[in-house]
């Protein structure tokens, strides 16, 4: 049943959400983390702004919180049913850069030591804390950036760099759980062969899913045979590949031009000399975030 005078019924907010009616009802009853009106005939009526706060629920959840921890934080962040409200910025904004430099050093220490627990901690405060936008630009990527220059100075093994790889892949990944799902237009995420760098293009996907996107994820090292032939299935409005290196992109020039003659494509990353236009594909901003917000 679709949404009438600006009331949503159950079936329409699942739909949204990709939440069963079910767990709604069941974090309305348990947690009070939704107060829908109701109907003469009873049926529960909800409004828009009732789609952000089961996001920011899915979101918690997805970041590690148990349920009702996620339902403390999304009351604590969300006036009672007022209009749609985009929950982060009053709760980022009460985290000072300072802070932030805190739970960014506080992750490298635990990742350093090889401490999963720790790291999994100061992650929980961070998405906890932070919209997943503002914790991938205040904390991810600040601290990814920090490893690169730690790496490069020869402070990190090559061991920790992939153990804390991977310990954030998992971490980014959860989150998109259900990022392919909902209505929005579809963008195919994929990194050229031999690029392993992926990272990037995760947390992009992330924010794109955040702003009603969906998202086929084909991840790092993806030949371009293989992506052609998912786009023919698949039809997205937007193919995005993302490299570090030039070179990883410079032997499939040609292939890369067929397919954006076929579909829009945006690369993100480092283009080097290559030309864009002469590509057909349009170059993304360097920021995620910002890249994705332009998309
Ligand atoms: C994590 C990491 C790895 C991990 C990747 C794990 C994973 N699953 O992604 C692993 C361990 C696999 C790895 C391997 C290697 N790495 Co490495 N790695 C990094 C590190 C520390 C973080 C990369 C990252 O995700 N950054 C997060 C992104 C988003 O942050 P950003 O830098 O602000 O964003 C830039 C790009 O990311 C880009 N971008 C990338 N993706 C996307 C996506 C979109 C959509 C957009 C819009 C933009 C974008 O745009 C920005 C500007 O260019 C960087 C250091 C750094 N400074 O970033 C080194 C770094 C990229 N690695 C480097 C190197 C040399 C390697 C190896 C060759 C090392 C080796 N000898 O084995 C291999 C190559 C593997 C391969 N075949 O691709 C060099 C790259 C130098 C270069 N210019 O090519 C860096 C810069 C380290 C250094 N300081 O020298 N690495």
């Amino acid at each position: 049943m679709g949404a009438s005078n600006g009331w949503l019924r159950i079936g329409e907010l699942a739909r949204r959400t990709g939440c069963s009616p079910a767990l709604l009802r069941a974090w309305e009853q348990r947690y009070g983390v939704l107060q829908p009106a109701r109907t003469k005939g009873g049926f529960r009526l909800y409004r828009d702004s009732d789609v952000a706060r089961v996001r920011r629920m899915r979101e918690l959840i997805a970041g590690g919180l148990a349920p009702a921890e996620a339902a403390r934080v999304v009351l604590e962040e969300l006036q009672p049913t007022g209009p749609a409200l985009d929950a982060s910025p009053t709760a980022d904004a009460a985290i000072e850069g300072a802070a932030a430099a805190d739970l960014v050093e506080r992750l490298e220490a635990a990742l350093e030591r090889f401490d999963d627990r720790e790291a999994q901690a100061v992650l929980d405060e961070v998405f906890a804390r932070l919209s997943v936008e503002s914790a991938i630009q205040r904390v991810v990527l600040p601290y990814l950036e920090r490893l690169g220059t730690r790496w490069s100075q020869g402070l990190v093994t090559i061991a920790q760099e992939h153990f804390a790889s991977n310990v954030l892949r998992a971490r980014l990944l959860g989150l998109a759980r259900g990022w392919g799902s909902g209505v929005g237009p579809l963008a195919v995420l994929a990194c050229p062969p031999g690029e392993e760098h992926e990272l990037g293009l995760i947390a992009f996907g992330l924010v794109l899913s955040r702003r009603g996107w969906r998202v086929a994820y084909l991840g790092a090292d993806t030949p371009l045979e293989t992506l052609t032939s998912t786009v023919d299935l698949l039809e997205p409005a937007v193919v995005v590949l993302a490299a570090y290196d030039p070179e990883r992109l410079r032997p499939h020039r040609e292939a890369i031009r067929r397919l954006a003659a076929s579909v829009p494509v945006a690369i993100g990353g480092a283009l080097g000399d290559l030309d864009p236009e002469e590509l057909g594909v349009r170059a993304l901003a360097s920021d995620v975030v910002a890249a994705a917000a332009a998309l």
